[in-house]
Formats: C-alpha cells, sequence, structure tokens
C-alpha cells in the first residue's frame, strides 16, 4: 500500500472510530523542547541518567541535587509551548468522544485546551510534602539556565519536612484513582492512538495490550520504532506535531510537510 494510501486508510480509521483512547509518552512533549526521558541529552543534566535521578533512592540520597533537576524540568516546562499536536487533540475532544492518558508529567496538554487528562505519573507542578503530603503552594522558578546543580528543597509549613516533586518514581506505586480510570478507558476504547512513547515503562505500557485484548484497534505516532510496534495495527512513522492534526484534522496536514512514513506489520516501511 503506497504511504499516502495507507495514511488515508488510518485516517479512515480514526474518522471512524466511536471511542478514542489517547496513551502519550515523553514524545508528546519533544517539539515543544521538553527533552524525552531516554533521548539524546545535553547540557547542565547530560551526565546524570533521569531513570536512576527519577527515584526515591535518589532523593534520600540526595535531595538537594534531586530538587535542582526536578526545578530545572518545572523552568523548560514553564517556558516550552503546546504544539499544533497538543491543540488537534484538545479542538478533536471537543467535537467527539476522545480520552487523554499520559506518562508525562508537563502540563502543555492543560494549556492547550484538553480537560480531564488522566496523569499516569503525576504532575511536575504538584508539589508535596513528603511526609505529611500536605500540598505545597507555588515554587519560585528561576529560567533553566539560573538554577543550580544542587538546591535544598523548601520545607512544609505545616510539619517542616521537605518538599518534593508531585510525580511518581520508579518504584513507587501509581496513583490508584488515575491507573483504574486509565484501564477503565483503555477498556472501552475502540481505537488508541499511542503517541510518543518507547513503551518501556510499566505498567502504563501494558495499557495498549488491554485496549487490544478488549478489541481496540491500535495506531502508533512515533518516527521510532519501540516496544509496542509489534502489537500495533499500525505504525505512523511521524511526529505527534505533523500526525495529529493530520489524523484529527487539525490546523496542519502532514502531507503538506513531506510524505507520510507508515510501517505495517510485516511490511517493510
Ligand atoms: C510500579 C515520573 C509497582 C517521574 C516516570 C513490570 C510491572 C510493574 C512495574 C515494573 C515492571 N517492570 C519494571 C517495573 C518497574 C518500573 C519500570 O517500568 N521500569 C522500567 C524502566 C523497566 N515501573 C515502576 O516503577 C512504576 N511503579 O510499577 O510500582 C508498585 C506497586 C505497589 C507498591 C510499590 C510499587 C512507576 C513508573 C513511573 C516512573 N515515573 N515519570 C519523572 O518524570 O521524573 S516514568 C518516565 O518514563 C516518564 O514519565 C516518561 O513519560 C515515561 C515513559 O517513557 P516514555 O514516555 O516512553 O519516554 P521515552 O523517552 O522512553 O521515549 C520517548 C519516545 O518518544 C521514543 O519512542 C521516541 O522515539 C519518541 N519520540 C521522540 N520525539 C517524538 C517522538 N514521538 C512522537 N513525536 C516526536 N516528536
Ligand atoms: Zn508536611
Amino acid at each position: 500500500m503506497a504511504p499516502a494510501e495507507g495514511f488515508e486508510a488510518i485516517r479512515g480509521r480514526v474518522a471512524k472510530a466511536a471511542r478514542i483512547l489517547v496513551l502519550g509518552g515523553a514524545g508528546m512533549s519533544a517539539e515543544s523542547g521538553v527533552p524525552t526521558f531516554r533521548g539524546a541529552r545535553d547540557g547542565l543534566w547530560a551526565r546524570f541518567d533521569p531513570g536512576a535521578l527519577a527515584t526515591p533512592e535518589a532523593w534520600a540520597a540526595d535531595p538537594a541535587l534531586v530538587w535542582a533537576w526536578y526545578l530545572w524540568r518545572m523552568a523548560l516546562v514553564r517556558r516550552a509551548c503546546p504544539h499544533a499536536g497538543h491543540r488537534a487533540l484538545a479542538e478533536a475532544a471537543r467535537l467527539r468522544p476522545l480520552e487523554l492518558v499520559t506518562q508525562n508529567v508537563d502540563d502543555l496538554h492543560e494549556r492547550a485546551g484538553s480537560t480531564g487528562v488522566v496523569h499516569l505519573h503525576g504532575e511536575l507542578f504538584a508539589h508535596r510534602c513528603a511526609d505529611c503530603a500536605r500540598p505545597h503552594a507555588e515554587v519560585a522558578i528561576p529560567a533553566p539556565g539560573a538554577v543550580p546543580q544542587r538546591l535544598e528543597p523548601p520545607r512544609c509549613a505545616h510539619c517542616g519536612g521537605r518538599v518534593r516533586p508531585g510525580v511518581v518514581w520508579f518504584g513507587e506505586p501509581l496513583p490508584e484513582a488515575a491507573f483504574d480510570a486509565a484501564r477503565r478507558m483503555a477498556a472501552a476504547c475502540d481505537l488508541m492512538l499511542v503517541v510518543g512513547t518507547s513503551g518501556l515503562v510499566q505498567p502504563a505500557a501494558g495499557l495498549p495490550l488491554l485496549a487490544r485484548r478488549a478489541g481496540a484497534c491500535l495506531v502508533e505516532v512515533n518516527p521510532e520504532p519501540g516496544g509496542l510496534s509489534p502489537h500495533m495495527d499500525f505504525s505512523l512513522r511521524m511526529t505527534a506535531a505533523e500526525a495529529l492534526p493530520a489524523l484529527l484534522g487539525g490546523t496542519r496536514d502532514a502531507r503538506a510537510s513531506g510524505r507520510p512514513r507508515l510501517a505495517f506489520p510485516g511490511v517493510a516501511p
């Protein structure tokens, strides 16, 4: 099937879907300038492994290093803007049943106008006390270049405990309500768009398989193949900002920016 025909076939499937669930990963934010979790790293934090820093052990060992890393990420996200893919999802959800589950901790979907976003791994700006769990108010966020390598986290006004980022670290359970909602949505959708995830992190990476068992069509949007690609009905080798407006009828059309690259399991792209 020629790429353009293949793209039209996928777009037709998306148009006919009764209930779409979108599962997002770090690649959804990449075109907004937010580094992915496992992509190439540069700058101040190049020598740190996010998988090692996003853990309770790293926090216990050096809270000032971990807090500075998250403050740097908050600074990057504050300066980032939602892209055409974020906006296409928000627009589509106003017109048809489309729900959004993300592994990301940024607020780019909300800033694009999406509501009811399910954050499986918590939220970067939902700081809370590490001891009494009370939410902590606004944190002063400097420019990314002004974030030091280490910075003592703020203290809880109620109990004096350290304030931690409101995210789920490796080894911590996902928020029960969020994961329950995500599983319900995955079981109820008839098409799942899996956008910008390497499919390495569990239990989030199990959601597409749950949807498939329930009979959903799986469409991946990712320039690279990943752990979930063999399970996909279709893989669009495109970026989120290219593919989502084209698939969902947003403001930009992928074919305007070059031919869509498609991969069908078993068919060489
Ligand atoms: C838990 C918040 C149990 C922090 C994150 C099996 C079952 C259960 C658990 C496990 C298991 N096996 C292993 C585990 C443990 C672990 C795990 O999965 N480890 C992995 C590394 C093997 N899981 C956990 O610890 C989870 N907890 O299971 O608890 C439990 C139960 C009871 C009691 C105690 C414990 C918690 C996992 C959550 C970790 N926190 N984030 C923070 O952000 O700092 S996960 C982190 O990875 C981010 O949230 C990120 O979103 C997520 C997933 O990664 P991806 O999104 O896929 O990002 P990645 O960089 O890998 O890939 C980007 C993709 O985008 C690439 O494919 C690229 O090609 C593509 N791309 C690039 N540019 C674009 C693009 N795509 C489209 N457009 C573009 N422009
Ligand atoms: Zn406290």
